[in-house]
């Protein structure tokens, strides 16, 4: 039914699949496909403001050495050079390759290949290791394999859907969207467990505020309470190794740890005893941990003893964050994995891979992985390091030091679509890339769904696809016949191929049935899930048959521990990070649109009530969070959304945005010592009043970088606006807004008092509203969603004329509709439920991701009018 190109979102790894229309001027629009299996149409507030982020504002256009424009040719040989040198001299353990989740899997089968196949290290880690690896860990302790056993069907069939760690309300929409679709369907029920109360929870049946890191010991009690109820499946567990030691393990320790209500946590069991089809979604809150590896076995463990597994509508689920986390982990782009699901210390393994590349070289042992790899450039034992498709100088822990030993690095080479990011900026040689809708290629989404990126937009200035960047530097670097690729679709078949082998090894991922397409046949290739072989297909594990040597499953015995820094008097408070509806990471994509933009405009921190009270931090003031390795100003939203003694902040800020807003530099570099993965959500800090002698906001149709203590810029329709604090007052506002907007000349309105520390200031030129200032002493209440639109009359009034209300933050991302809005139809048209707002404004008809913060503002409104 449908024109246009069809193509994958390239945010999360839901995997929607999207139809392009190129509008012929650089543009395009973006709708649902309806016929992809992920989404069958849907679209969550950010794919829906694709269109949006695709102009060619802050791209990388050329490739630059030392932050100077140069040719392509200048830029790969010195790039080969630079990398042939360092091994010649200090061997190949002395390069690494800081890889992403979010290349194609084209892009990251060559990469992986040139490190380890050809310069002969495993020196080749990704940001995967921030996100999937305790996943990828537990899994193969349970499975000898890291297979998802799960798929979207079985959120469809489930009657009960436990999120553990998961915002999937917020980070995977479209299958929230799902499950509360099974929720209306057939009643399923749904229980969250996490130690904020999210958004996910708005239409959950049981919140489980558990302490952060808890999990094994809830999981672990769940287990007990299986063994208890008779709810084993004893012809199952004929196939399983460990029952015994793992269950004895459990019944050492009670649920303490976890601090909830024994009543709720029994009452947890008995749902989960009781529906036979259950699916544990988990995420974040599981792998980013110290423990995350016991966490996911402990959940695996109980799905194991039920033998709910691989069957329609059960199962344990990892939802993968990244458009591609999976494919990257398909052609093993971790250090410690091969390719195709082969291990790089099997001896057969590495020598059929050797055969199959032709490699001259195959390391033996796993590489660094991303915590100690940064940790090897900070010291001196890496000399060339190579980035691609991430940010690690604002994402990953320590990110102030990490930014440093980039900074230090001999040689650094970043590939990315922006000029300026927080790792950019460091970079040696600076390699531009296409973009999505630019270039072409496979990604593979949370249930094993391989589906299509596609180029609808010519490649703008110089950029060229990922691939080639490192084809063309393998080629440079002697290897001509190894890395001759003209086009993905070879790397795709040579992938599919080696798969084969893989699978004549037994492994799970094979998708040889794939390795003879035609150009034709992969510009055609629908969204297949993985196996693809002739001799096998459908699902994993209802069998009980694993893919460790003698087949059988392993349960594994955990015991709960706590997260490895401790709070101490001088760090009381636990530091919780996560995301936000409306950005993607460090916000060079989503950050371009405003309407994303505007539902949550600056870094925050969660703070409890009576946190804030004993603090004496006031709603909307700024707060300074301090931890052993960096430091941070971040707004205050006092709520009890967040436990007593625990922050909460988003990670999506970064030097470009809002400097002091990296909450990376606040994350200690504490690992799981299995999966090496980080513990992003644990961290401890000191919390205090950021002592601001005046606040400000500004808006402006030109961008701006201020100087003050605090700031955070976002765009607007009209150009930017900014939020300003800082400690002391400047002397003349009016010469200091000169300077902030870069208009000397310009005619200007002022209104100052300075005894009350109050300044407005108006900017025009050409009768043309230019930019404005708004200084106070206390956080501002001004309209600033009306402010933003730069309006010509009465601005400095700060409020909006009667006729044009102030729509407030946008709520509904998709058809742009503010707070002030909705509350003002709920008011004044009497409106009592989420439908009707819907009908009245359409907002949280499309997507439905601000349906619980519309249902929210309902239940304000009406407990405010049962009140009066
Ligand atoms: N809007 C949006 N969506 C995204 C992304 C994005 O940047 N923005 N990124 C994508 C990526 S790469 C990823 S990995 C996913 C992440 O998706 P999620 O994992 O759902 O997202 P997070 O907000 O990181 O963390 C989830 C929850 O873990 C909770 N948590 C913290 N500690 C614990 C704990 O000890 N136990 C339990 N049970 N819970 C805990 C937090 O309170 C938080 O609510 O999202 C993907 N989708
Ligand atoms: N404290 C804390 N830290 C975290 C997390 C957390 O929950 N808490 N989550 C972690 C997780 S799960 C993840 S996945 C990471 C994500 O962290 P990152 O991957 O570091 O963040 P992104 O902003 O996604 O970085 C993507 C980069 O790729 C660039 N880019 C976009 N398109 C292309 C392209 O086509 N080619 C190339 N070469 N470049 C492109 C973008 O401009 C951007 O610079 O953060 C991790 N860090
Ligand atoms: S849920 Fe949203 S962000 Fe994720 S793939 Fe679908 S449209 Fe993209
Ligand atoms: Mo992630």
């Amino acid at each position: 039914m449908t024109d246009g190109v069809r193509s994958t979102c390239p945010y999360c790894g839901v995997g929607c699949g999207v139809v392009l229309d190129a509008d012929g001027a650089g543009g395009l629009t973006v709708r649902g496909d309806p016929d992809h299996p992920a989404n069958r149409g849907r679209l969550c507030s950010k794919g829906s403001a694709l269109a949006e982020t695709v102009d060619l504002r802050g791209r990388l256009l050329a490739p630059r050495i030392k932050g100077r424009e140069a040719s392509w040719d200048s830029a790969l040989d010195r790039v080969a050079t630079r990398f042939a040198r360092t091994i010649a001299k200090h061997g190949p353990d002395s390069v690494a390759f800081y890889a992403s989740g979010q290349m194609l899997t084209e892009d990251y089968y060559v990469a992986n290949k040139l490190m380890k196949g050809f310069v002969g290290t495993a020196n080749i880690d990704t940001n995967s290791r921030l996100c999937m690896a305790s996943t990828v860990a537990g899994h193969k302790r349970a499975f000898g394999t890291d297979t998802v056993p799960g798929t979207y069907e079985d959120i469809d069939k489930a009657d009960l859907i436990v999120l553990v760690g998961s915002n999937l309300a917020w980070c995977h929409p479209v299958l929230h969207q799902r499950a509360l679709a099974a929720k209306a369907a057939r009643g399923t029920k749904i229980v969250v467990v996490d130690p904020r109360r999210t958004a996910s929870c708005d239409g959950a049946d049981l919140h489980l505020p558990l302490r952060i890191g808890s999990d094994v010991a809830l999981f672990n009690r769940l287990l007990v309470a299986i063994y208890e109820g008779g709810a084993i499946d004893t012809r199952y567990l004929q196939q399983v190794d460990g029952f015994d030691d793992t269950l004895r393990r459990a019944f050492c320790a009670d649920a303490g740890p976890t601090g909830l209500d024994p009543g709720l946590v029994s009452w947890f069991c008995r749902l989960w005893i009781a529906h036979e089809r259950v699916v544990t979604i988990f995420s974040q809150g599981v792998n980013q941990s110290s423990a995350g590896t016991d966490k996911v076995n402990a959940i695996l463990n109980c799905h194991i003893a039920t033998g709910r597994i691989g069957r329609p509508g059960m199962g344990p689920f990892s939802v993968t964050g990244q458009p591609n986390a999976m494919g990257g982990r398909e052609v093993g782009g971790l250090a410690n994995m091969l390719a195709c699901h082969l291990d790089l210390e099997d001896p057969m393994h590495r020598s059929a891979v050797r055969a199959f590349w032709d490699a001259p070289r195959m390391p033996e042992r796993p590489g660094l992985k991303a915590v100690d790899m940064f940790r090897a450039v900070a010291d001196g034992r890496i000399r060339a390091l190579w980035i691609m498709h991430t940010n690690p100088a604002a994402t990953m822990p320590e990110a102030d030091a990490v930014r440093e030993a980039i900074r230090s690095c001999a040689f650094t080479v970043v590939s990315d679509v922006t000029a300026e990011t927080d790792t950019a900026r460091l970079a040696d040689v600076l390699l531009p890339a296409t973009a999505w809708a630019e270039k072409d290629g496979t990604v593979t989404n949370s249930d094993r769904t391989i589906s299509r990126q596609r180029a609808v937009l010519p490649p703008p200035g110089q950029a060229r696809p990922d691939w080639w960047h490192v084809a063309e530097v393998g080629r440079r670097m002697g290897w001509a016949r190894a890395f001759d690729y003209a086009s993905p679709v070879e790397i795709f078949r040579e992938h599919a191929a080696l798969s084969g082998i893989a699978g004549g090894f037994g492994r799970d991922f094979d998708i040889s049935g794939l390795s003879d397409l035609s150009e034709a046949d992969y510009a055609a290739l629908r969204p297949t899930r993985w196996p693809v072989a002739a001799k096998r297909g459908g699902r994993f594990f209802a069998d009980a048959r694993s893919f460790h040597p003698d087949g059988r499953m392993r349960m594994v015995p955990v015991a709960w521990r706590p997260p490895q820094a401790a709070r101490a008097p001088r760090y009381p408070f636990r530091l919780n990070t996560g995301r936000i509806r409306d950005q993607w990471h460090t916000m060079t994509r989503s950050g371009r649109s405003p309407r994303l933009s505007s539902h949550l405009a600056e870094p925050f921190v969660e703070i409890h009530p009576e946190d804030a009270a004993r603090l004496g931090v006031a709603p909307d003031t700024l707060v300074e969070v301090e931890s052993p390795t960096g430091r941070a100003v971040l707004r205050a939203t006092i709520t009890d959304r967040t436990r007593p003694g625990t922050l909460f902040a988003p990670i999506h800020w970064t030097g470009e945005t809002a400097p002091t807003g990296r909450i990376d530099a606040l994350v200690a570099g504490a690992t799981d010592p299995v999966s090496g993965q980080p513990e992003s959500k644990a961290s401890v800090c000191a919390a205090r009043v950021f002592a601001a002698g005046w606040y400000g906001f500004a808006v402006s149709r030109r961008p701006v970088r201020p100087e003050s203590d605090y700031w955070a810029v976002a765009p607007t329709q009209a150009g930017w606006r900014v939020e300003m604090a800082g400690r002391t007052t400047p002397a003349d506002w009016e010469s200091a807004a000169r300077a902030l907007f870069d208009m000397p000349v310009a005619e200007s309105q002022v209104l100052t008092d300075p005894a009350r520390g109050l300044a407005r200031l108006a900017f025009h030129e050409g009768g043309r509203l230019q930019a404005a200032l708004f200084v106070g002493p206390a956080p501002l209440g001004l309209m600033r969603d009306y402010l933003a639109t730069l309006p010509e009359s009465d601005v400095l009034t700060g409020r909006a004329p009667a006729d044009r209300p102030d729509p407030g933050p946008t709520l509904c991302a998709c058809f742009n509709v503010g707070v002030n809005t909705i509350l003002t139809a709920i008011e004044t048209r009497g409106l009592m439920s989420v439908e009707a707002v819907g009908a009245a404004l359409s907002a949280g008809t499309n997507c439905g991701s601000c349906r619980p913060e519309i249902a929210a503002l309902l239940d304000a409104a009406l407990t405010r009018e049962a009140a009066e």
